[in-house]
C-alpha cells in the first residue's frame, strides 16, 4: 500500500521547500518508497476530518493502512525504521542518529522558529527590537555549538542519517538570514544535503505543487 501524506495546497513558502512536508518527502525519496500526497487548504486542516488525523489541524500527516501519524519527526522516524537507508545498522550508532533527530527538532528548531515567529507577528510591538536581539543570540549560541561539533565532517555522526536530514531541513529555515554564513561549515553542510538526488526529487515535487497552483 502506498503511504499518503498531506501538504499545503498553497504553501506560504511559495515552493521553497520550507514547510514540514519537505522533510517527509525527502525521507521517502532517500529510502525509495513511493508516496501519494493529498493537498489541503488552511480551512480543510481545521475541519474535523483532518483533525482526526492531526489533533492540531496541521500538515504533514501520514496514512498507511490502519496507521495514521502526525508530527514530521515521528513520520520521518517511522520511515527510517521501516526502510534501510536512514539509520545505521549498529545499535549504538542508530541511537546516536536518533539523538541527532531529537537535537534537530528539540534543540535547534525551537529558537529558529521563535525568531521567525517574532519577525512575522511581533514587529509592531515596542519591545520588538530588544526581543529580536535576544532571540537571535539564542540561535547564534546553537549554531556555534553545532558548527563546533560538525567540524570538518560531512555529516553529524558517520554516514548520512535521518538526523542529518532533519538538521538540514531545520537549518534551511535560516536561508533568508545571512547569519549562517558566519559558520562556514554549516552552509556547506546544508548544501551537501541539498545536493543529494533524493533531496532534489523531493524539492521538485513540492515545487511542482506551487507551480501548478499559480496557473
Ligand atoms: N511540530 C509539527 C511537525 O513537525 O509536524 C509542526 C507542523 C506545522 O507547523 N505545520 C505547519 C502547518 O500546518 C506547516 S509547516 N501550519 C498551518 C497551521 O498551523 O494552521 C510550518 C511552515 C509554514 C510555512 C513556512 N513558510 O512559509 O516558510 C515554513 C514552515
Amino acid at each position: 500500500m502506498t503511504p499518503m501524506i498531506t501538504a499545503f495546497e498553497r504553501s506560504p513558502d511559495r515552493g521553497r521547500g520550507l514547510a514540514r512536508d519537505m522533510r517527509v518527502r525527502w525521507a521517502f525519496e532517500e529510502v525509495g518508497q513511493p508516496y501519494d500526497v493529498r493537498l489541503v487548504s488552511f480551512a480543510e486542516m481545521k475541519e474535523p476530518a483532518h483533525r482526526m488525523l492531526h489533533p492540531f489541524g496541521q500538515i504533514p500527516t501520514y496514512e498507511e493502512g490502519d496507521l495514521s501519524l502526525f508530527e514530521s519527526g515521528a513520520i520521518v522516524s517511522h520511515i527510517a525504521q521501516r526502510h534501510a537507508g536512514l539509520l545505521p545498522d549498529d545499535a549504538n550508532a542508530r541511537s546516536r542518529a536518533v539523538a541527532w533527530m531529537f537535537a534537530a527538532l528539540n534543540t535547534l528548531e525551537p529558537p529558529i522558529v521563535e525568531r521567525e515567529m517574532a519577525r512575522l507577528l511581533e514587529r509592531d510591538k515596542s519591545w520588538y527590537e530588544e526581543r529580536l536581539a535576544l532571540l537571535e543570540d539564542r540561535v547564534r549560541v546553537r549554531l556555534g555549538e553545532l558548527s563546533n561539533r560538525l567540524g570538518d565532517a560531512d555529516w553529524l555522526d558517520g554516514a548520512f542519517s535521518a538526523g542529518d536530514l532533519l538538521m538540514v531541513t531545520v537549518l534551511r529555515r535560516l536561508s533568508s538570514w545571512s547569519e549562517l554564513a558566519n559558520y562556514p561549515n554549516l552552509p556547506a553542510y546544508v548544501a551537501r544535503g541539498e545536493a543529494r538526488p533524493a533531496y532534489q526529487r523531493a524539492f521538485d515535487a513540492q515545487l511542482a505543487v506551487f507551480t501548478a497552483g499559480r496557473r
